[in-house]
């Protein structure tokens, strides 16, 4: 980059999913743009993110863009669950079809971004010092993106190496051989850890917080399944769009409690041998009412009874503190069946605390592990993370996180009071991490897409949320959430599982399609909620 501030329509931070195909929409439309991003290639979450087992939950022939039927058409997914590689050659393929990287500048992490009011743009400017200067300013910059790594007394003095799950080095580590630890049973430990035990010598997993899981039932894509869909993708897609989590199959139209036991029973047999979130689909009343959530709850520890060998291994695996669902739902691959190695041990830190890293390893209040490798899955500063990490300064030079400090405010997830001409892709206050993501990404890209067309022809130069309809969205978020047994979980939802986040549930939880009717009534109604000015 020269000296001299490039100028854009628009500036993009991150080449993920979000902000690959805004960089796509906006250039069509013949805006100016351009994107900065931290990685040295496209993919974001799934560029980060290449710990052993590293797979998307959600199933690959609806975990992909639908903005182009022919790349619907003509890229082959392999697996029911496309696996990390796999989607990361996917965007790759992506970004060299639609020559996305002539845009993308790589290895350039932004470390501001500055509204000036008088000027109506925003300077960005990255870590090199370099700037950009942009009417609207694109944070494209994921939910799960910024990595946690728990400040555990002692970490700097471990001799072994370390790694997190979502700071993987990119040419993968060879555990044969190798006493590893573990901390962590969140979705990423729970794919990585039979593979890590299939490795190392011996693996210590430290849990703070069972997880419930459901089988992911992974394997080979049936070549007929895939035609099939690809007969109807458009209205696989709908299916998708006019959901509740962004997953194109139906909702439960049952109570739980309308059966008897048995039929419960056979209803969560069913579901557990098709796989997948879908289980949480069983009944429609699972995630609202405790007693059916109880029904679902109490299957699973019965199902992991049956699958772990040792039954005080097993009862320390049992989640019994929050509901099913109100966690995020991991996908289980031979994770239960992984304690029963002999090179596998489960250490419950709640009831045997961490007191330490030491140089050789971890010290528990019980035990001193000795270890040569280890591993933190111990996930993100969920949502707000990665947009905290920048120095995002609005008007009167209002910054961000001073906004944010009793937690995320923000109209639809979309734009903030304050911060003119910001968007955020997939941001607090919107579905995002509850759904299937490209189905929410898509969204919010072209809404912000069809919204910058808008104010280009009405030579709108500045668009705003109000703090009304910002402060009654937020409400709103609040109001459904509370509907729901969300809250009753200590989740990355709710910001838990960072030390002094306020406790604010992020996600808005009225589902994709009901979200996205609102949005467009949104624009329909002239950008209702949002000031604009006129030149
Ligand atoms: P998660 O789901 O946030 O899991 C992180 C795990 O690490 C979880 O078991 C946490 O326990 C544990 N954790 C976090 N901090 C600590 C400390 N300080 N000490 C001990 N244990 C800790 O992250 P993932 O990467 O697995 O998955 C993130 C998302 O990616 C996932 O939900 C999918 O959407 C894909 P806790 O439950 O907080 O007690």
């Amino acid at each position: 980059m020269s000296d001299a501030p490039q100028r854009f329509d628009a500036v993009i931070v991150g080449a993920g999913f979000s902000g690959m195909y805004m960089l796509h929409r906006l250039r069509e439309l013949g805006f100016s743009c351009h994107v900065l991003e931290a990685g040295d290639g496209v993919g974001g979450t799934w560029y980060w993110n290449r710990y052993p087992g590293a797979r998307c939950d959600s199933e690959s022939m609806y975990y992909s863009y639908s903005f182009s039927s022919e790349l619907e058409q003509e890229w082959n997914w392999t697996e029911r669950y496309p696996g990390q590689p796999e989607i990361l050659k996917y965007l790759n393929h992506v970004a060299d079809r639609f020559d996305l990287r002539r845009d993308i500048t790589f290895d350039t992490r932004v470390n501001a971004a500055h509204y000036d009011e008088a000027a109506n743009e925003w300077t960005i400017t990255t870590a090199a010092g370099d700037t950009l200067v942009a009417t609207f300013c694109i944070m494209a910059t994921g939910c799960l993106s910024s990595p946690n790594a728990p400040g555990i007394t002692g970490l700097d003095t471990f001799e072994g190496a370390t790694y997190h799950t979502g700071e993987w080095p990119h040419e993968g580590v060879d555990f044969t051989g190798k006493r590893v630890g573990i901390i962590g049973t969140g979705s990423s430990a729970i794919q990585a850890i039979p593979l890590i035990a299939e490795q190392a010598e011996h693996l210590t997993v430290f849990q703070r917080t069972p997880n419930f899981m459901v089988p992911a039932h992974n394997g080979p894509l049936d070549p007929e399944f895939e035609r099939d869909w690809k007969a109807d993708y458009a209205e696989w897609r709908r299916k998708g769009r006019e959901s509740f989590g962004g997953f194109p199959y139906p909702a439960g139209n049952r109570s739980a409690l309308e059966l008897s036991a048995e039929e419960q029973l056979e209803a969560y047999e069913e579901a557990w041998k098709i796989g997948g979130f879908r289980f949480l689909s069983t009944f429609y009343d699972l995630i609202i009412n405790e007693d059916a959530n109880e029904t679902a709850a109490e299957f699973v520890r019965s199902k992991i009874a049956q699958i772990v060998k040792d039954p005080e291994t097993a009862q320390k695996l049992m989640p019994r503190d929050y509901p099913i669902g109100t966690k995020r739902l991991a996908l289980d691959t031979h994770y239960f069946e992984t304690y029963n190695r002999d090179n596998v041990t489960l250490v419950d830190i709640k009831t045997n605390p961490i007191e330490a890293i030491t140089p050789s390893g971890i010290r528990t209040a019980d035990d001193e592990h000795t270890f040569d490798a280890i591993v933190f899955a111990t996930g993100f500063d969920a949502m707000t993370g990665a947009l905290s990490k920048i120095d995002i300064r609005g008007r009167g030079d209002l910054a961000l996180q001073e906004k944010w400090e009793a937690g995320p405010k923000a109209y639809l997830g979309l734009g903030i009071a304050g911060f003119p001409n910001l968007f955020t892709i997939t941001g607090p206050g919107s579905p995002s991490v509850l759904s299937n993501m490209p189905v929410s990404i898509e969204q919010h890209v072209d809404w912000i897409a069809d919204c910058l067309v808008y104010l280009r022809e009405r030579n709108v130069v500045a668009i705003e949320a109000t703090v009304e309809a910002e402060e009654a969205w937020v409400a709103h978020v609040n109001e459904v959430a509370g509907f729901t047994l969300f809250p009753r979980a200590n989740s990355w939802y709710i910001g838990a599982n960072i030390p002094g986040k306020p406790r604010v549930f992020m996600p808005y939880v009225g589902g994709v399609g009901p979200y996205r009717a609102r949005c467009n009534e949104i624009a329909a109604k002239d950008y209702d909620g949002f000031a604009l000015t006129s030149v």
